[in-house]
């Protein structure tokens, strides 16, 4: 069973900042797979079961960015 999660992350703006938010939050265990838009700051995550909110938020802070 995966688990999808939808945050809103901003500064990012381009294609580079997706990539590093994706890399960040890739790292987390249990995450399967991460998509970001810096066009809408939506970030979607599916993972294997719930995510401690905190660890996502020190990953986003961690590529440069923050949690809306
Ligand atoms: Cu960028």
């Amino acid at each position: 069973m995966s688990e999808q999660s939808t945050y809103t992350v901003t500064g990012m703006t381009c294609g580079h900042c997706e990539a590093s938010v994706r890399e960040e939050i890739g790292e987390i265990a249990g995450v399967q797979s991460v998509e970001a838009s810096h066009e809408t700051g939506r970030v979607v995550v599916t993972s294997d079961g719930p995510l401690d909110p905190a660890a996502v938020a020190a990953a986003v802070e961690e590529a440069g960015y923050a949690l809306a």
